[in-house]
């Protein structure tokens, strides 16, 4: 008799399909425990998150996806894998509808509570459970997460994830640093909207913010050995990819030189662009004398920086400077296919008119005849269209350029502008971050 109790007992708890969402890469004892508990609940089904997703939300994946689903499916109690593309677990659950959703209780609090929300509303419509379990908050599995930060930021695996991210993502987004502070605000700021979240993919360590930031004009003139400390700076404190402006690279005998430091340093891009003399800043367009340099010796140029470059990985992409110089689409399309052929690895069209059209119409037209070199685009001037209009057009990186520094110049003025004013700070203290604040911004 007892014997045909248990029996039932396990038909029903065969019946019963659990989902585990899993986004993981560092495996540890904690994870195998949720598991086992999970299975004793019916048949277990791990929801894996892809590496974008993971990206988005977290950190860059240490072990891909695949590597990640072939530990999992081989841990005792794991019945099934299912890619989980986005931190919302909604479309999981209505295409599986499992009839339990495990999770640690820790999520109830913080980035994770409106996800969680979203599960509760989601399994009441077909009548599923979420079931939570005690979150134990173990310091030795803190220090494995820390461990893992510390790799991501080791220049031999920091190089590569530019090119990993173009790869995974329909667009890459970057946006500027220009020290270790706006670095962090670049690493760190995440939005969670309605059960998806969005951070910033990549640093761009642009000539202007750079220079600006020391009180400097953007012609070059702060060199490169300041420009390294800037990037070691910000490398320091973060660990996401990162695109150097190399305003135009300088003589071609100083840029193979720089291409080297940079690999070394473990930077993934530089942007060089096809400009010579004093170069000044592109949003002058043809308000201040710059000149374009022949196809020719910028062809050279890259194939002398491509030589010099020691990894796979790393990327020279050249910048056409055709449509700030109103040469046309014509010129652009011709320097950019001629970049390519010297050894370019992708191509940035910069524009400064106020809308997207002939950006769009550079990208349509290079996409006829390419389908595979990626594009970047800079829409500081254009900047009504949105990431997924020029992801249509065919880009592949989208750089906002500035905006850290333009936020952070007014602001700051505003403050000394009401200290002198009023004679005392109280007045714009509500301005000002407490310190308690700002202080949680910066890593132990
Ligand atoms: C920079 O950010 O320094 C750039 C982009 O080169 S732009 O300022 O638009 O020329
Ligand atoms: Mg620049």
């Amino acid at each position: 008799m007892k014997q045909k109790q248990e029996d039932i007992n396990e038909n029903k708890r065969i019946e019963k399909t659990v989902y585990l969402c899993f986004s993981t890469d560092i495996i540890h004892g904690g994870h195998i425990a949720i598991i086992q508990r999970a299975a004793r609940l019916g048949k277990l089904l791990i929801g894996l998150m892809t590496d974008e997703a993971v990206a988005t939300y977290k950190r860059f994946p240490i072990l891909s996806y695949e590597e990640r689903r072939k530990i999992i499916e081989n841990i005792k109690g794991v019945s099934e894998i299912v890619e989980q593309t986005t931190l919302s677990y909604v479309p999981n659950l209505l295409k599986y509808k499992p009839d339990i959703v495990v999770h640690g209780d820790e999520w109830k609090e913080g980035i994770q509570a409106p996800v969680r929300q979203e599960v509760i509303e989601t399994l009441k419509t077909y009548g599923g459970q979420l079931i939570e379990f005690p979150y134990s908050d173990n310091e030795e599995y803190k220090i494995l997460e820390k461990n893992a930060v510390t790799q991501l930021s080791i220049p031999d695996y920091r190089r590569g994830t530019l090119k990993k991210l173009i790869g995974l993502k329909p667009v890459v987004t970057a946006m500027e640093a220009h020290n270790g502070l706006t670095g962090l605000i670049v690493e760190k700021t995440v939005v969670y909207d309605q059960g998806s979240a969005k951070s910033f993919d990549a640093m761009w360590i642009s000539s202007l913010c750079d220079s600006t930031s020391k009180g400097k004009p953007d012609i070059e003139l702060v060199d490169m050995t300041s420009r390294f400390t800037t990037i070691n700076e910000i490398m320091e404190v973060t660990t996401k990819p990162i695109i150097l402006d190399g305003d135009t690279g300088g003589l071609t005998e100083h840029f193979v030189y720089t291409v080297r430091t940079l690999e070394r340093m473990g930077v993934s891009a530089v942007i060089i662009e096809d400009k010579k003399g004093l170069k000044r800043n592109s949003l002058f367009g043809t308000e201040a004398q710059q000149t374009q340099d022949s196809i020719e010796n910028f062809s050279e140029k890259i194939k002398a920086g491509k030589k010099a470059q020691q990894t796979d990985e790393f990327m020279i992409i050249a910048r056409i400077e055709s449509l700030i110089l109103k040469r046309g689409v014509e010129d652009a399309l011709k320097r950019a296919f001629a970049f390519i052929k010297a050894g370019a690895d992708a191509i940035m069209i910069h524009s400064k008119n106020k809308d997207p059209e002939e950006v769009f119409d550079f990208c349509d037209r290079f996409r006829e005849q390419d389908k595979q070199t990626p594009l970047v685009v800079v829409p500081t001037t254009y900047n009504s269209v949105t990431e997924e209009e020029l992801q249509k057009h065919g880009a592949n990186i989208v750089i906002y350029a500035n905006h850290l520094i333009r936020a952070e110049f007014p602001a700051m003025q505003k403050v000394a502008i009401s200290i002198l004013k009023n004679h005392r700070s109280l007045e714009t203290d509500s301005a000002c971050m407490p310190i308690k604040e700002i202080i949680t911004l910066i890593p132990e």
